[in-house]
This record gives structure tokens, sequence and C-alpha cells, in this order.
């Protein structure tokens, strides 16, 4: 496939592959709580591609695992980047369903940390339950290798898998991501309301962290903490941003 040959090559070079940086925020004190990498290809000749399209194109290819450890080692180098700014904000990538499949991905990522000279509490992985749920044995290794590092994780997409609540059984995880498609339903969807107040119930009742995604509103933002949600994500607080922004951006949240 021409998408994937351009793929393998722009994965040799510094530009094309970029992360974008979208922070979520404290609903009591705006403060950032975390910032999600979202990647983005600036394709010299087709210009911006969707990334929701070229990722599917990278899962299913053997080009992953180079694509994961690319993702890793550009967000902790944005993490090591904050931390000699003096900021301690936590970062997340999306990892594909398929890289936990891999024994080699701890290491790979304890590499990383180690040469960006990051702590390993600094950086959070981002899983979606429903394909893990297949594969469950396999995957418990990998992701306790990565939790016994330190490395925090978080189910992404949360309710919108059809294991959810076996997962967390299976899998110790940091913060729960509430999807945004209930977040963008709950003002007309009562159904969609009771799902996102029982996964913040969830939360508190098993210590995690939640974060309620897609947040596009100041109507949702107010509902969600009336709920008692604490932390939030999306549109109506920031868009994904370049690099060269975040920065100025944390500061100005602290
Ligand atoms: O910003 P948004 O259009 O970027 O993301 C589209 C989809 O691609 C989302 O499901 C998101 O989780 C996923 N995605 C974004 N960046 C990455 C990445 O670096 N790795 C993987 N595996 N998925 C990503
Ligand atoms: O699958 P995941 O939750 O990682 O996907 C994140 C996706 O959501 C990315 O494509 C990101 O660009 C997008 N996104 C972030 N905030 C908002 C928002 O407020 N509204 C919408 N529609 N999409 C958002
Ligand atoms: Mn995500
Ligand atoms: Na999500």
């Amino acid at each position: 496939l021409a998408l994937l040959a351009e793929l393998r090559e722009a994965l040799g070079v510094d530009d094309q592959l970029v992360l974008a940086l979208q922070p979520a925020v404290d609903l009591a004190t705006g403060e950032p709580t975390g910032v999600e990498a979202l990647i983005r290809w600036r394709h010299p000749r087709r210009g911006r591609l969707n990334p929701a399209e070229f990722v599917r194109a990278i899962e299913g290819s053997e080009l992953l695992g180079a694509f994961t450890r690319y993702v890793v080692d550009k967000a902790l180098a944005v993490a090591a980047d904050w931390a000699r700014h003096g900021l301690d904000v936590p970062i997340s990538i999306n990892l594909s369903a398929r890289s936990l499949l891999d024994p080699r991905l701890p290491a790979e990522v304890a590499e990383s940390l180690r040469r960006h000279q990051v702590p390993a509490h600094r950086l959070v992985l981002e899983i979606t339950e429903t394909v893990v749920m297949s594969e469950l044995e396999v995957i418990d290794e990998v992701l306790s290798a990565l939790r016994q590092m330190g490395v925090q994780l978080a189910v992404d997409d949360f309710g919108t898998g059809f294991s959810s609540l076996t997962f967390l059984t299976r899998i110790s995880v940091d913060e729960l991501k509430v999807d945004r498609s209930f977040v963008m339903k709950m003002a007309e969807s009562p159904e969609a309301a009771a799902i996102v107040r029982t996964t913040v119930d969830l939360a508190r009742y098993l210590g995690l962290r939640v974060v309620a995604e897609g947040v596009e509103t100041a109507d949702q933002r107010a509902a969600l903490a009336e709920l008692g949600c604490t932390a939030a994500q999306g549109y109506h607080f920031f868009r994904p941003m370049p690099s060269d922004k975040i920065v100025a951006v944390l500061r100005s949240l602290l």
C-alpha cells in the first residue's frame, strides 16, 4: 500500500508525524490534570490526513511497533521539555490494543523513559477495553510490567466496550475516560446522563481519577460538575494544539 510505504518514510524523518496536545483540566481549580497527545500527519503532498484513518492502517500493518515507539518517544521528549520548564503535568498517549500483544513494549517504554529522564508516573497509557478483553491473558503480563514500572493506565472511551466492568476486575488502572458520545448526549438522553453519573460514581468507589471527554459547551461542563465529575477535556477548554504552544498554556493554567 502506498500509504504504508509513505508512513514508513515519515517515521524516519522528524517533522511529518507530530503530536497535537490537548490539556484536561480540573473542574474545580482549572489546573491541568494531564495532557493527551494525538498524532497528526503533515503529509508533504496530501496535506493533513485523517488520523483515525491512517492509525487504522498502521494497526493492521507491521509498522505498528515502530509507530508506537515513535509516539512514546515524541511524547516523552515533550514531557522532558516540560520538566525543564518546571512543569510536572502527566502526558497521555493512545495505545493501539495490538501493541499490548508485543512483549517487548515494557522494555521499550522503560528505555525511552530512561533516555528522556522522565519519571514513569508522568506517562499515562490510554487503552480501550473492547479489543483488550479478547486477549486478556497475553495483555495481562505486558500491562502488569508497565504498571510495576510506575506507568499509569487509563481506560479510554469508557462505556463503549462490551466488557468494561469485567475489565476493571482484571486490570488495575488509574483513570477512566468517559467517552464523548455520552457527554454529548447528556442533556437530551437520560440514559447517557445515567451512564456518565454511574461512571463518575464508579471511579470514586474504586479510587480512580475520572475525565469526561468531548466537552464542547459551558452547559455540559456545569452538568458534569453537578454530577461530581472532577476533570474534563474538550473543545470548550482547548482544542488539540501544536507542541510549541503548550508550555505557555500550561503556565497560564497554574
Ligand atoms: O484527534 P483524533 O482525530 O486525533 O484521533 C482519532 C483517533 O485516533 C482517536 O481514536 C485517537 O485515540 C486515535 N489516536 C490519536 N493519536 C494516536 C496515537 O498516537 N496512537 C494511536 N494508536 N491512536 C491514536
Ligand atoms: O479515542 P480518543 O478518545 O482518544 O479520541 C480523541 C479524539 O477526540 C481525537 O480525535 C480528538 O481530536 C477528539 N476531540 C477532542 N476534544 C473533542 C471535542 O470536544 N469534541 C469532539 N467532537 N472531538 C474532540
Ligand atoms: Mn484518547
Ligand atoms: Na476517548
